[in-house]
């Protein structure tokens, strides 16, 4: 299998989606595409919360371990401000490769964090000397060459110029991150391709366009210089979006008699929660 390092050397774009679920992940392979984000919005989003580091290490790291098993693809783990200092960072590094990611991506955010996105979001920035040593921590714990430590940083988010979110990126590759996460909210994508174009840096570029949805595929790869996309946050809407339909629907029929024809039939989940493979193990070994 290539790894996600050799992948994102290849020159061509690696796309993650995201996924809170190893039924969501198995889809999500299904598709197409060639890596997994373990979103920590989607995770929380999950549990009915916001993002805003409630859920725990433990929660999202047993969710990941479960979608690492169950597809064949790289699993990007979204572990937010490494739940700490560098001390947090290094406990987290080693517990999540072995929980089997393929790369984590560490944001210079103060813990606790706020999302991102949210208007008027609570977005403190360490300095960026404890975010070199957490870098630095980092890559000093991975077991393998092949585990890669992206670097997030918030500069742009937070409110700072582009000068300062290049400053920014430029230490944290110096730091040794294999890649530099570029974060922006605003909704148009021309911000972030001012910094890309201002990029001189010697490691490529990952982007999540959640806010600045006209960043298409085309648009990203002209610029030369980024190796991976994440759609950050379309699984959980596509699943919000498809359930309200579903509950509409059934409670306005009086009944389930017309959308059990729309939906996925029963034999296609049996299909994804492997139950051929059940009916083997038996036929082999059930006396
Ligand atoms: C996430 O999916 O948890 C992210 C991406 O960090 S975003 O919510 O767009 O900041
Ligand atoms: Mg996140």
């Amino acid at each position: 299998m290539t790894s996600l390092r050799e992948s994102v050397a290849s020159n061509s774009l690696v796309q993650a989606m995201a996924t809170h679920s190893p039924l969501s992940a198995k889809l999500a392979e299904e598709a197409g595409f060639n890596a997994l984000w373990a979103s920590g919005f989607e995770l929380s989003a999950h549990y009915g919360l916001p993002d805003a580091s409630l859920i725990t290490m433990t929660q999202h790291i047993e969710m990941l371990r479960a979608i690492a098993s169950a597809t064949s693809l790289p699993v990007v783990a979204d572990i937010d401000t490494g739940f700490g200092n560098a001390v947090n960072v290094v406990h987290a590094i080693h517990e999540y490769e072995r929980a089997g990611a393929a790369a984590v991506v560490i944001e210079d955010k103060t813990f606790p964090k706020m999302t991102s996105l949210v208007a008027d979001g609570r977005q403190d920035l360490v300095r960026i000397e404890e975010f070199e040593g957490k870098i630095e921590a980092a890559c000093a714990t991975r077991q393998s060459e092949d585990f890669l430590v992206i670097a997030r940083t918030e500069a742009l988010i937070a409110g700072l110029s582009r000068d300062a979110a290049l400053e920014r990126g430029e230490a944290y590759a110096e730091a040794g991150a294999d890649m530099i996460l570029i974060h922006s909210k605003q909704t148009s994508p021309h911000e972030i391709e001012a910094f890309i174009e201002a990029w001189g840096g010697c490691v490529p570029l990952v982007l999540v366009p959640t806010a600045y949805p006209d960043m298409t595929v085309e648009r990203i790869k002209a610029t030369g210089k980024v190796a991976m996309t994440i759609w950050g946050n379309h699984t959980v809407r596509a699943i919000v979006t498809a359930l309200r339909e579903a509950y509409r629907q059934i409670l306005s029929d009086g009944g389930i008699h017309q959308f059990d024809k729309q939906v996925a039939s029963v034999a296609e989940i049996f299909h994804l929660q492997g139950m051929d493979k059940v009916k083997e193990i038996e036929k082999q070994f059930l006396r």
